[in-house]
């Protein structure tokens, strides 16, 4: 696409396959789907695009593909690593808003078939009409969709026992950068036949094609769930207590989240909320127990926590009697996490994973290392420990300049990820790279990972208009 004339063409064909009133190009319209969540990149585009199906999908890619104008597909827009975001003029944004149906909903096959741009909430909530979990959640559930969901391989408070949504995903539509539509909608739990491409698309941050449609695993709801605080001495004895209550519970842990004491002081002076416990510890662990039995689970949980108690791994412990109470011990992790997102100045935020067994090394050294750069920084490690995945977030100093605590982000940000990468670890647990991270892509990832990657994607993307300048850092020379 070279003059405006060819924008002018380009964008009157766009119009023709979506209809005016789904091709949004003025300033006004297009703003929303022009920045992201945490507002550290602001976006341009020539417009963006809202289909109405996979057929549309289809032939706004051969537009796009014909006239080398990039493609930024949309879910939710709640991504943490800028990967939706249209960085030129010759981008359009394909957001998947209006494909939300459910397809279909197999019961013997415990399956459901779902459009890209399902709402996560949604998506649960259909499940659990007809009977069933769909295990997939996390803090933005209530606008991200299915197909951003798959996109950044999500996972959430549950991935330790259903795993992310790469594992909750049997079978993909998506529409290849050339406009070809591949129909991998199969919900086979078995299926050896050849290269599994259904996997190179979840996680590809929208750098491969448009996931438009996905076959997801359904499980049985629970029917039994109990929920505790538990306050523990430390993260080792936390990741004991994890153990403990997975062995004992015949792993009936689905959830495991570690709370620090600042965590849920901010979020208490933030965002309001009371604590269960009489006494002030320094460490938590929120568990919840499931089962689709009716009952049970209560006396297991208490054999647990008594045997923590008589063993020093539990200080002291609430139980959620009722619903009420268990969404109140929930909220205690939601204001843990949005306590300090910035009401507290300076925010350096990290979405790192270990070893679950080096959970508590990686506390201890990577707070050692960043008090040492920077005395006074309000180290906040909480998060999904149960799987060894960490928000490892780093507030500035109280009365520190947050635009100087701020600039210390990529020395901050290389001090934590060295001991991450020393202790085998992921840099990027669940958030994906997109924008944010692609310096950490060259420092962490091998030139063959990263030489291997570059291939599956000149293969599949050879005109590079699919997300470009995300995920992949550029090829260097050999
Ligand atoms: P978007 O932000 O719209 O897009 C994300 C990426 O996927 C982009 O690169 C985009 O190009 C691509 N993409 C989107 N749709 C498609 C498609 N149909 N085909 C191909 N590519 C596509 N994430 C977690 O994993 N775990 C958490 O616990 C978690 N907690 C959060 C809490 C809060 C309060 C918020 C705001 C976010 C949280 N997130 C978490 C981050 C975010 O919700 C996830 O990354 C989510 O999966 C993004 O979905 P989305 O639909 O908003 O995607
Ligand atoms: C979570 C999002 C919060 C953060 O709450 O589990 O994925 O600080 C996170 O990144
Ligand atoms: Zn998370």
């Amino acid at each position: 696409m070279t003059q405006s004339a060819d924008l002018e063409d380009f964008l009157a064909a766009l119009r023709d396959i979506v209809g005016r009133q789904a091709c949004l190009t003025s300033a006004d319209a297009m703003a929303p789907y022009l920045v992201e969540e945490r507002r550290l990149f602001q976006g341009e585009a020539a417009a963006v695009v809202r289909p109405a199906n996979t057929e549309e999908v289809s032939r706004v890619l051969a537009l796009c593909s014909e006239h080398g104008v990039a493609v930024v597909p949309q879910g939710g827009n709640t991504g943490a690593c800028g990967g939706g975001v249209p960085l030129s003029r010759r981008a359009i944004v394909l957001a998947t808003e209006r494909m939300d149906r459910i397809r279909a909903i197999d019961a013997d096959n415990a399956t459901i078939t779902v459009e890209a741009g399902c709402i996560l909430a949604n998506l649960q909530a259909a499940a659990r009409e007809a009977g069933f979990l769909f295990p997939l959640s996390l803090g933005g559930e209530g606008s991200c969709r299915i197909g951003g969901n798959l996109s950044t391989n999500a996972g959430g408070i549950n991935v330790l026992h259903y795993g992310n949504a790469r594992e909750l995903m049997l079978g993909l539509e998506v529409v290849l950068p050339d406009g070809r539509v591949w129909n991998g909608l199969r919900g086979l739990r078995k299926d050896n036949t050849g290269y599994a491409l259904k996997h190179l698309f979840v996680g590809a941050e929208g750098t491969l094609g448009v996931i438009t449609a996905a076959t997801l695993k359904l499980f049985p709801l629970p029917r039994d769930r109990q929920t505790a605080f538990v306050a523990v001495p430390s993260p080792q004895a936390a990741i004991e207590l994890l153990a403990h209550a997975r062995d004992v519970s015949g792993d009936s842990v689905t959830a495991f989240e570690l709370l620090p004491r600042i965590g849920l002081d901010l979020g208490f002076k933030n965002m309001g909320g009371r604590d269960p416990l009489q006494q002030v510890y320094s460490w938590y662990a929120l568990i919840e127990l499931s089962s689709a039995r009716p009952r049970g689970l209560r006396e297991v949980f208490e054999e647990i926590l008594e045997a923590g108690l008589e063993s020093g791994m539990v200080l002291d412990a609430a139980i959620a009697e009722t619903e009420e109470q268990r969404r109140e011990l929930w909220r205690l992790r939601e204001i843990t996490a949005g306590g300090h997102q910035h009401q507290e100045g300076g925010l350096i935020k990290h979405d790192i994973s270990v070893p679950v067994s080096a959970i508590p090394a990686m506390i201890e050294r990577g707070t050692a290392a960043v008090l040492e750069r920077l005395p006074g920084t309000r180290v906040i490690a909480f998060g999904h420990a149960g799987d060894g995945n960490l928000h490892f977030n780093l507030v500035q100093p109280v009365g520190h300049e947050a635009q100087a605590f701020f600039d210390l982000r990529d020395t901050m940000n290389r001090i934590v990820h060295d001991i991450v990468h020393e202790l085998d670890g992921s840099i990027s647990a669940e958030h994906g790279i997109g924008l944010l991270k692609i310096d950490e892509m060259t420092r962490y990832k091998t030139p063959l990972e990263l030489e291997l990657m570059h291939r599956i994607r000149q293969a599949i993307d050879p005109a590079n208009i699919m997300n470009p300048g995300k995920v992949l850092p550029p090829l260097r020379s050999r």
